[in-house]
């Protein structure tokens, strides 16, 4: 899954595609380099980013959307907003994709009426303050109790499991040892029985094993995304989709006989 920011503070790529046409280019380059879904995100979710008003994240998304119609791959809006929602799945988007996992009132019902895929992440606090010491007793224990609960209300509201996707949200309200032990024990969310996502693409924590600041974390997100897919990911969130489709290659030559 290729990320498509169309934001002007994106944490990864702030600003870089917030031009239409920068956000349309980028979204092709991105099919082009091999990316089997792309996810467009009009709001900047990172740690401290500004709310941005529903009319501007609705006007960042839906034209872009549109221009993307042809797109021979399904387009998912990263979004916590039911309108945004909707007006996305009417204007092509065939998955959403929710860091609030369908909590805010009538998303589950705005997913349920479309025939659409979700992605259900899980978060712990609102990104304007998420990382100020957050705690937990088991991370694992607790962020798959709570993507159970959510699968359980997507199924009670008409969504079907094999429509759902999980994501324990590496990042969002965790530490960088909370979220190396969410990648270490990653194949425990696989027995909820529905796909499992992971984005480590440019984010902290690697920065923090590293050193590196954003633009110098391409090597640690790839490391990253092949350690995901060996401790069960299905899915890889990721900004430079031709370098880890090449690192994929690699491991599925090996591994897939
Ligand atoms: C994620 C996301 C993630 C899913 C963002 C960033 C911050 N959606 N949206 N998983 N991260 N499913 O790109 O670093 O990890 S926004």
């Amino acid at each position: 899954m290729g990320v498509v920011n169309v934001t002007p503070d994106s944490f990864s790529d702030g600003g870089r595609f917030f031009n239409p046409d920068a956000a349309l280019a980028h979204a092709r380059k991105l099919v082009a380099d091999g990316a089997d879904i792309l996810d467009i995100g009009g709001e900047s979710t990172r740690p401290g980013a500004a709310p941005v008003s529903e009319d501007e994240e609705l006007g960042r998304v839906v034209p872009l959307l549109k221009s993307l119609r042809d797109a021979p791959l399904p387009i998912s809006v990263d979004t916590r907003r039911p309108r945004v929602m909707r007006e996305a799945l009417a204007a092509g988007a065939s998955l959403i994709n929710d860091v609030e996992a369908l909590e805010a009132p009538g998303a589950l019902e705005a997913v349920a009426l479309a025939d659409c895929g979700v992605c259900l992440m899980h978060k712990k606090g609102d990104p304007a303050t998420m990382q100020r010491d957050p705690q937990y007793a088991d991370v694992v224990a607790e962020v798959k109790g709570y993507l159970a609960a959510r699968i359980a209300a997507a199924e009670q509201a008409g969504i079907a499991r094999d429509r759902i996707a999980i994501d324990p949200g590496f990042g969002f309200g965790k530490t960088p040892a909370h979220n190396l032990e969410l990648l270490r024990r990653l194949d425990e969310f696989r027995s909820l029985g529905v796909a499992v996502a992971a984005g480590w693409s440019r984010k902290s924590t690697l920065g923090v094993i590293t050193g590196k600041p954003v633009e110098q974390r391409l090597a640690a997100s790839i490391a990253a995304a092949l350690l995901s897919v060996q401790h069960g990911a299905h899915i890889l969130r990721v900004h430079d989709v031709a370098e880890t489709r090449d690192a994929l290659a690699v491991w599925q030559a090996l591994c897939e006989r």
